[in-house]
């Protein structure tokens, strides 16, 4: 087995003691790949149309993404701006994209025969990107995992729950847990970040519904040994303890996210159309200038995002995703400035924008683009210069100085300290423009 160098150890820390690169980055690209891109109707496919494990056999058996190529993919999440890329090692389904010496249920054991992993993280690691997984700790296919309940609600449910799991041990999967965690942390070089999916336990309603939590992940002990394996991996919130940020799902949060009052770095993790496997038919697809702005937005608000791509069955990205990459990165060739290393700005943007500030340049982001005025509050007599950011032409700008009484400046009677921008009549051909004070 060749052991891949490890990238640049990373030891600086951001104010919430994060590796910086985390929130200085922002955006980064989710990778859903599994034997349901067969199917190709959603990740949950085998759960929602109960498919049983013998009938699900057949993805497995047909399991060839004769076009993969981890280049492809690294390259075009470079191309798009994002700087950290995510791999389903292994989603609920159970099925292992890396060669695990504690399963049979692998890519390597498939026609196709490669360890995606692998091939995966090199791939990253030579664009210059940072690499993260995601692991499931549901799994449908284990023999130890305990079944939760049964569909629909009936009432001998009790009794055919403890039928389902006669014999299973969680003890036991637990077990395979952290040990195909320890593969994945030891034998790839070094993992910038894990995304462990998902706890179900309601704490406070447990005689409702119980579901599964902390005890049945040996979450205390996984995260411990994630850390000890990988010191500097940043790992989310969904062990049902704490973690290092808080991973909202498709949901954009409105505001700095806190914790017991306290600010935390945030990942909005967010779908194409919805579905996070490949989902062929479904063609609900985000417009690239709605995906700049859930990004600029988020970044306003201290976030960072994950987008997601589901590549089909023979492993490339579908057009959806290309076109979208595609026309992400090239926003993002351009104004990448108002994504890394910004964040929140404390000066009030006018509606329909979003500021974002990196140290002392502020981005205005134009959501809508106006008859030649905008006016920024309290921005009078602090700004050096002013330009668009897709092409750095000047934008003038005339201020009403803080103290001044209400008086008819021309300029619709703005309060005093507001600064007004002159726009250009016609909008620049970018998703979002962007002027940069
Ligand atoms: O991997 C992607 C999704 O497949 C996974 N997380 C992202 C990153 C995810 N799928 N669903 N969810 C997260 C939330 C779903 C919760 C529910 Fe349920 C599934 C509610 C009802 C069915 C689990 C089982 C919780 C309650 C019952």
């Amino acid at each position: 087995m060749t052991i891949t160098a490890p990238a640049e150890p990373q030891t600086a820390t951001d104010a919430a003691g994060l590796p910086a690169w985390f929130t200085h980055d922002r955006f980064g690209m989710f990778i859903h790949w599994g034997l349901y891109a067969l199917p190709a109707r959603h990740e949950w496919v085998k759960n929602r149309e109960r498919i049983t494990d013998a009938d699900y056999q057949k993805y497995f058996d047909h399991f060839d993404p004769d076009l993969f190529d981890a280049a492809d993919w690294a390259r075009r999440a470079r191309e798009a701006g994002m700087k950290y890329v995510v791999l389903t090692t292994k989603h609920h389904e159970g099925f292992a994209l890396w060669d695990s010496a504690l399963t049979d249920y692998k890519a390597t054991n498939t026609r196709f025969g490669r360890d995606i992993v692998r091939e995966f993280v090199d791939a990253v690691r030579a664009e210059g990107l940072r690499v993260g997984f995601y692991h499931s700790l549901i799994d449908w296919h284990h023999p130890d995992f305990t079944v939760d309940g049964v569909h629909p609600r009936r009432d001998d449910g009790e009794a055919e729950i403890a039928r389902l799991n006669e014999g299973r041990d969680m003890a036991r999967y637990r077990e395979y847990l952290h040990g195909q965690v320890s593969e994945l942390l030891t034998d790839y070089g070094r993992i910038d970040y894990l995304f462990y999916d998902f706890s179900y336990r309601d704490n406070d309603h447990e005689d409702i519904w119980g579901g599964k939590g902390r005890d049945d992940w040996g979450s205390e002990e996984l995260m411990a040994l994630t850390k000890r394996l990988q010191p500097g991996i940043i790992v989310n919130d969904r062990l049902d303890i704490p973690g290092d940020l808080v991973t909202p799902e498709q949901y954009q949060p409105d505001k700095p996210m806190e914790v017991d009052g306290v600010r935390v770095p945030w990942e909005a993790c967010q779908t194409l159309n919805g579905s996070w496997g490949y989902d062929r038919d479904n063609l609900n697809v985000k417009s690239v200038d709605l995906l700049v702005r859930m990004l600029v937005d988020g970044v306003s608000n201290n976030g960072n995002m994950l987008l997601n791509v589901g590549p089909t069955g023979r492993g490339e990205f579908d057009g959806v995703a290309r076109s979208a990459l595609a026309g992400i990165g090239s926003w993002m060739h351009q104004h990448a400035r108002s994504v890394y290393g910004a964040g929140p700005s404390e000066f009030r943007a006018p509606a329909g924008t979003v500021y974002t500030q990196n140290g002392n340049r502020l981005y205005l982001h134009l959501f809508t683009w106006p008859f030649e005025h905008v006016h920024l509050p309290d921005l009078a007599g602090r700004v050096a210069y002013a330009q668009l950011l897709n092409d750095a032409s000047e934008i003038h700008y005339r201020e009403i100085p803080p103290g001044t009484r209400a008086q008819n400046t021309g300029l619709g009677g703005q309060p005093a300290g507001t600064l007004t921008l002159t726009l250009p009549i016609v909008r620049p051909d970018v998703a979002v423009p962007v002027v940069e004070l």
